[in-house]
């Protein structure tokens, strides 16, 4: 195992609207949302992939914190992450993670967002259940186009939204392409679940697999087709459109 930090890219999505089930709690426990901004922060490894993100993935199994970070602004995420990001210069007091209130992730279920940079206007929170606790912010958006985790999972949401009480017009089927490879076309996730035959977002070891592949593919020989880099290699557009992120406000960069 690495010792060297792992960083990642936070991105900033604002939700625009609760659902019914997270207002009525916020009501209850005196939390006012009114005035407030409120982001989920979702950490990537994959910054220049944004403008195919489709929703944003939580987890039922998660307590998330909502933290101030400035008079109006407010991160979603781990305690555990904002616990790290109070000792990078992230947040108003080091060392203090105290959160305004907890929230399980089921009750953000349902609630639109905006995501920066993303071809879609509104997107929605959906369930997640791979979502490792200890990692990232335990927030996780969600690029089908690239991503055979996130692939697999908007499918398996698709097919079964009862199973996962959501609606099925929550979910965005379709990938957006971003980003064109070689060997695997423009939506290379897709094409590498439906090659391996990954039929869960439980097929731990083929999904690890394929995200190798995707991975390598994306990064060594990906061009981006969409956006202010379009025709650059990923390579050389990735910490252009991270830089961009930052500069406007919509991301921050988080070691851990
Ligand atoms: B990546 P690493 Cl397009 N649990 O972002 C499970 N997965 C998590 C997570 C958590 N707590 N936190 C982050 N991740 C995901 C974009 C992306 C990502 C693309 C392609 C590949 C890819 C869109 N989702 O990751 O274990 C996040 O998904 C492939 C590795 O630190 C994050 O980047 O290497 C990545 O896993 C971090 O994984």
């Amino acid at each position: 195992e690495a010792v060297l930090p792992q960083e990642y890219t936070g991105i900033k999505i604002k939700v625009t609207e609760f659902n019914s089930k997270a207002v009525e709690y916020f009501k209850a426990e005196n939390f006012d949302v009114e005035n407030k901004n409120i982001f989920l922060v979702a950490a990537t490894l994959r910054p220049e992939t944004m403008y195919g993100q489709t929703c944003c993935f939580v987890s039922p199994k998660i307590n998330y914190g909502i933290f101030k970070v400035s008079d109006n602004d407010y991160y979603v995420c781990t305690e555990r992450a904002f616990k790290n990001m109070c000792y990078q210069d992230l947040t108003p007091v080091r060392g203090n993670f105290d959160s305004e209130i907890k929230i399980n992730g089921e009750l953000l279920v349902g609630s639109k967002i905006h995501a920066p940079l993303a071809v879609h206007e509104t997107l929605r929170v959906l369930p997640m259940e791979t979502i490792l606790e200890n990692k990232g912010t335990g927030v996780v958006t969600c690029v089908p186009s690239d991503s055979p985790d996130d692939y697999v999972t908007t499918r398996d949401l698709f097919n079964k939204p009862e199973y996962y009480k959501i609606e099925k017009d929550w979910v965005i089927e379709e990938p957006v392409a971003i980003v064109n490879t070689v060997k695997y076309g423009d939506k290379c996730a897709e094409f590498l679940v439906k090659d391996m035959k990954i039929n869960s977002p439980k097929d731990t070891n083929q999904l690890a697999a394929a995200k190798e592949l995707a991975y390598k593919e994306g990064f060594y020989n990906g061009t981006l087709i969409v956006g202010k880099y379009k025709g650059e290699s990923v390579e050389v557009a990735k910490p252009k459109v991270k830089q961009d992120l930052v500069d406007s406000g919509d991301a921050i960069i988080y070691n851990e």
